[in-house]
């Protein structure tokens, strides 16, 4: 059998400042994400599963790093690079935001906390914001400074989550703190930003570090008090946020898809008086029903190997699009995936088939939610 390969570690990544507690937790996968490691697995994805859903998983999320814009035109910059209404955002509030390109292509889709009335912060997806706001702050003349400052996101997530936070910070603080509400506290000398808000629907909680150096004494903090909730590591998971359709941005969309397709709608104001980068383009489309494709739910029929590729997908031996991921659901019990189709054919029940690296397979189009209706 060819062996595995293995990612090199190296400096010219970034490492996390919760990286030496990941190792020493038993971290055994990581990806790349915004030019740094973050952590994949624990070795042991059924535990992980069952402690992000029955108690509480922490997660060093410190690659959904932070671009922040401040000074008298940041809302206003703010606005122009956030396809959904950042003018009413208000400080202590977050919006889960998608930025677009001029062609309405989603370039990002982060979720964007208003610290202050002219001070935003980013927390971005996996692509190169910080580039893009400098750019189009520089080519605007926007009064504003674009800088990553030292931010450390740290996640809590599952359905202990809320009375761990409880234990950290005060009942009175976790009872009033209302979903993508976030506050600056001090957890006995560390300094964070506390969000309710994460990539999971089972609750919780992201911690922004403020100081990058006590990476280690916030994750021996949040573990110690864990340790009665049932808490231990994990990592965003694939496995429960296809089954609750949260996006995962460069896997679920390829670079011409637009928010619409990735089933963002909702979080798009098209209707805004204030504009936005590829609010024109986006109008256009959707007036023109060029939003030809969405990302659709799919259910197989049997087993199928990882997704490391996007898979063909064909209908009658026609190529209608592809299957670009898919895992085991231990809530359905089968193998769901995600599949980035033409809209004309994308309706439940439609069958389909799947071209996976060891052969041919067959799915059908689920509802959306998964789970909604029996086919
Ligand atoms: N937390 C933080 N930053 C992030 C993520 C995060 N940056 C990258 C990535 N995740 C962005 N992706 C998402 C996707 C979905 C949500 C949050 C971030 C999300 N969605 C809810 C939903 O779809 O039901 C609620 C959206 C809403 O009501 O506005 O929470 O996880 N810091």
């Amino acid at each position: 059998m060819t062996p595995t390969p293995r990612i090199a570690i190296g400096s010219r990544v970034r490492k996390s400042p919760f990286w030496n507690a990941t190792i020493a937790a038993g971290a055994t996968e990581f990806t790349v994400y915004n030019h740094m490691y973050m952590p994949t697995s624990y070795g042991d994805p059924e535990a992980e599963y069952r402690r992000l859903t029955e108690t509480v998983a922490i997660w060093d999320v410190a690659a959904e790093r932070q671009v922040e814009i401040a000074g008298p035109d940041a809302r206003d910059l703010t606005q122009r690079l956030c396809a959904r209404d950042i003018m009413s955002c208000q400080p202590g509030r977050a919006r889960y935001a998608p930025m677009c390109d001029h062609e309405g292509h989603l370039i990002n889709d982060p979720v964007v906390l208003c610290l202050d009335n002219d001070r935003f912060w980013f927390s971005i997806a996996d692509s190169d914001v910080l580039l893009w706001a400098k750019a189009v702050a520089g080519e605007r003349g926007a009064d504003v400074d674009v800088f990553e400052p030292d931010v450390s996101p740290l996640a809590v997530q599952g359905p202990h989550a809320a009375a761990l936070a409880a234990d950290l910070f005060g009942p009175e603080l976790i009872g009033s703190l209302g979903m993508f509400h976030h506050t600056f506290v001090d957890l006995g000398g560390i300094p964070v930003v506390l969000c309710r808000s994460g990539w999971s629907k089972q609750g919780g909680f992201e911690m922004f570090l403020t100081d990058g150096s006590l990476g280690d004494e916030l994750w021996r903090r949040v573990t110690e008090a864990g340790e009665k909730h049932g808490l231990g590591p994990g990592t965003p998971n694939q496995q429960e946020r296809i089954e609750s359709g949260l996006l995962s941005f460069g896997s679920d969309t390829d670079p011409r898809t637009d928010p619409i397709e990735a089933g963002l709608g909702a979080f798009v104001s098209l209707d805004m008086d204030h504009d936005f980068i590829g609010r024109d383009a986006l109008r256009s489309r959707m007036a023109d029903g060029t939003a030809r494709r969405v990302i659709v739910n799919v259910e197989f029929d049997g087993d199928t190997p990882r997704c490391e590729n996007p898979w063909d997908v064909s209908i009658d031996g026609h190529h209608v699009g592809r299957v670009r991921n898919a895992v085991w659901s231990p809530r359905m019990s089968k193998v769901i995936g995600l599949a980035l189709l033409p809209t004309a054919i994308a309706g439940p029940g439609t069958r389909l088939d799947v071209a996976t690296p060891d052969g041919q397979c067959t799915a059908r189009i689920s509802e959306t939610p998964f789970g909604t209706v029996q086919g």
